[in-house]
């Protein structure tokens, strides 16, 4: 008999998702209209979990798989499951390390571009015939300039190291936070995120979100000031949102380039409304190439637990 996985969250990738039913009975969670019911019913031969970084996996059902061995999580924020509870079950937590920095950090610098250069409400000016209503160069605002804007980097994981060589390969001189300064690194260490924010033209958010939740407030924004820039492609909860709206509204920050909130998938209205701004749906892995490499390493991770073996990639075990 094959093992039993539950899947909370879809794998886009076809070719992953039928190698997954090879070896696999894989319940797909998210198909479901009455989940706890479903749960109830095949709870028990659930072996094998695969959730994305931001589903992660509650409590409550981890203590209603009682046969569970490892929790794949398709992404690398672990910030949604409770690695300590996982730890005590002896429940391997697995990420996908390494498979998806190039593409995060890319969006992050596309994010960058296309809030300060104003490429969103450029092509919304051309789309909706404003630019031929009224051809005089004035009519559209001048943009800010990227190259050479100092860059400060909230978190210096492998995102961050991979955000900070793109904006360096920009003439941007970089500086970062982290938990401490790392001796490898060629780039300014500031200890304390408003000093980085004051030093900063943009300030890019790479951090691990379970120890720095609403890290960007009112005084971060402030100190980031009115022709500065806010990039967000690690989690919502990392900003303060009502503090953001306020400092975009009142123009005391310059504009923001967002992949991640609060409450996805819904973005404060406030946010949809203002020109400044740049909206993504939660995409900086969403590539082809990146989740085909997320889906290899979850499928490894799964043959790995269930063959007995520590998973190479595992948090927990
Ligand atoms: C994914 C993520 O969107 O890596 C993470 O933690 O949030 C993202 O890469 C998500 O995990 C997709 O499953």
């Amino acid at each position: 008999m094959k093992p039993g996985i539950l899947q909370l969250s879809p794998i886009l990738i076809p070719a992953i998702s039928e190698r997954l039913n090879e070896l696999y009975t894989v319940h797909r969670l998210f198909e479901h209209e009455d989940k706890g019911a479903y749960v109830r019913e095949i709870g028990a031969t659930i072996r094998g979990v695969v959730s994305g970084g931001h589903t992660g996996i509650s409590n409550a059902l981890m203590d209603q798989l009682p046969a569970l061995q490892v929790v794949a999580i398709n992404g690398v924020g672990t910030d949604a499951v409770d690695l300590a509870y996982a730890r005590e079950r002896r429940i391997a937590v697995t990420a996908t390390f390494g498979a998806l920095t190039e593409d995060v950090a890319d969006l992050a610098i596309g994010l960058l571009i296309a809030t300060c250069r104003g490429i969103c409400s450029g092509d919304r000016v051309v789309r909706e015939g404003l630019w031929a209503q009224n051809p005089h160069p004035g009519a559209i605002p001048l943009s800010r300039r990227f190259s050479g804007m100092r860059v400060g980097i909230v978190g210096m994981g492998r995102v961050g190291r991979a955000v900070a060589t793109r904006a360096a390969a920009f003439g941007c001189p970089v500086s970062y936070t982290d938990l401490h300064a790392m001796d490898d690194l060629p780039w300014r260490f500031v200890a304390d995120v408003r000093e980085l924010a004051r030093g900063s033209d943009a300030l890019v958010l790479a951090a691990a979100a379970d120890k720095a939740e609403g890290i960007i407030d009112a005084a971060v924004l402030d100190a980031l000031g009115k022709d500065g820039y806010l990039v967000n492609i690690a989690r919502g909860k990392l900003v303060n949102e009502p503090d953001l709206v306020a400092a975009l509204q009142e123009g005391r920050i310059a504009g923001a380039g967002l992949d991640v909130f609060v409450d996805e998938p819904n973005v404060p209205a406030p946010l949809r409304a203002l020109d400044r701004v740049v909206l993504q749906a939660h995409r900086a892995s969403a590539t082809v190439e990146t989740r085909t490499a997320m889906g290899e390493m979850v499928l490894a991770s799964l043959a790995q637990a269930l063959a007995g073996q520590r998973p190479e990639n595992s948090l927990t075990t």
